[in-house]
């Protein structure tokens, strides 16, 4: 393949052929937003709005929980309203599913405006323990300072899937509380599907002083202008698949999965290079127990040997591609190439749904980390 632009430090650049992924999506973000009953801004969401804005100038620090994969394009509109002071903390979440050497790139950038920046992973107990150290050093400062009465409220905002839920769980799990108040652990609901949580809740997260955290519904804007943002919010999964179109998703999560450099890592999986299975360098364990679970879970998407096969079929068909995918008409061929081979890996019977049913298990282990990092957003020009 000639002339393929190499991404810097796993950031996968704006190329031109990837516009017409994003167009295609940003068209069908934007016909839904105007669309009447099949929006995403529900009574529900334009209710929880008002009542968040509400809350705002009365909590003690505020949480923005944004997507690390998209630090900008996630960000949560509501706050513009506000002025930036210190108590707001802008918390990159998902950080496991970032480019690692972004995140310092982007703290930087948020530094340098001024703004807190912090990167956790809400799955990680360690990274979850020393954000709650941080957090508890920003209330210690605040209480001096303010002279703030002893029950502390934070508040986590975000727009939908960013974790909010998952990181309230984390943070009430982990938090000093007392052993009676540990007995009685309250759960807040989790969810792949963005919209799960209806309403704000309270957690304890600490004693002495006493330190609340507000878990909050997501909320979006009722429009989204920029196309871009659309389809980035879109594959990250704060707008329902089902508005979108996963076929459509998954050929942009494609796109930006060939022009950037994550697929060379598989290169050892490739059956010129090995044909042993090996998956996050684990190798399975005897021929006849593979074949076993071959074809026990033949269908299931998230077995290893499945994942290794997606793995292997994404390296082969972008490294023996003999177009050049920068170009938007060679990029939909080797595309369209892909799904006919990831059907086989995923097998995936051929029917009228098969192209549906391929777009929704590679949707799942791109979003579960299981297909590289990518961080889908680039630092402002001007910075
Ligand atoms: N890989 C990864 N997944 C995460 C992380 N945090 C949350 N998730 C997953 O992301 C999905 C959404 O998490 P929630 O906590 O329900 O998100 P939310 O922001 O509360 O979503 P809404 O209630 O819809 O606004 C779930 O499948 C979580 O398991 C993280 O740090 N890393
Ligand atoms: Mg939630």
């Amino acid at each position: 393949m000639q002339n393929r632009r190499k991404s810097l430090s796993g950031y996968t650049k704006p190329m031109a052929a990837t516009a017409s992924y994003v167009q295609k999506l940003g068209a069908a973000v934007k016909k839904v937003a105007g669309k009447r009953g099949s929006s995403w801004y529900t009574p529900h969401m334009a209710a929880a709005t008002r009542a968040i804005m509400e809350r705002i100038p009365l909590v003690d620090l505020v949480i923005e929980v944004r997507d690390a994969r998209v630090p900008l394009s996630s960000e949560y509109e509501l706050l513009r309203n506000f002025p930036h002071s210190l108590r707001h903390i802008i918390l990159l979440n998902k950080m496991d599913l970032a480019s690692r050497p972004q995140l310092k790139v982007w703290r930087a950038y948020f530094e340098q405006q001024n703004l807190i920046s912090y990167e956790v992973n809400a799955h990680n107990k360690e990274h979850v323990k020393e954000f709650l150290n941080f957090l508890q050093a920003r209330v210690r400062e605040l209480t001096r300072t303010d002279h703030a009465n002893h029950t502390i409220t934070v508040m986590l905002l975000g727009i939908p899937n960013v974790g909010k839920s998952a990181l309230a769980n984390a943070l009430h799990h982990i938090g000093r509380i007392s052993a009676a108040e540990k007995g009685k652990l309250k759960h807040a609901t989790v969810s792949p599907l963005p919209g799960e949580t209806k309403d704000i809740s309270s957690l304890k997260i600490g004693s002495h002083p006493n330190i609340y955290v507000l878990d909050t519904p997501g909320v979006l804007p009722p429009m989204i202008p920029d196309a871009e943002v659309c389809s980035k919010l879109a594959l990250t999964g704060a707008i329902n698949d089902c508005l979108i179109g996963e076929s459509e998703l998954a050929q942009y999560f494609l796109a930006i999965h060939n022009l950037s450099d994550e697929y060379k890592k598989w290169a050892k999986l490739s059956m010129h290079h090995s044909e042993k299975i090996t998956v996050d360098g684990m190798e399975t364990s005897s021929d006849s127990e593979l074949d076993k679970r071959r074809k026990q879970y033949a269908t299931d998407h998230t077995q290893d040997f499945v994942v290794h096969d997606v793995r292997r079929t994404l390296f082969e068909t972008v490294s023996s591609f003999p177009g050049n995918p920068e170009t938007g008409k060679d990029l939909v061929e080797l595309i369209e190439a892909q799904f006919s081979e990831l059907q086989k890996a995923f097998k995936v019977l051929v029917d009228t749904e098969a192209h549906t049913k391929v777009a929704a298990k590679l949707l799942n282990l791109y979003r579960t980390g299981r297909l590289g990092h990518y961080t889908l957003d680039s630092i402002p020009r001007n910075y």
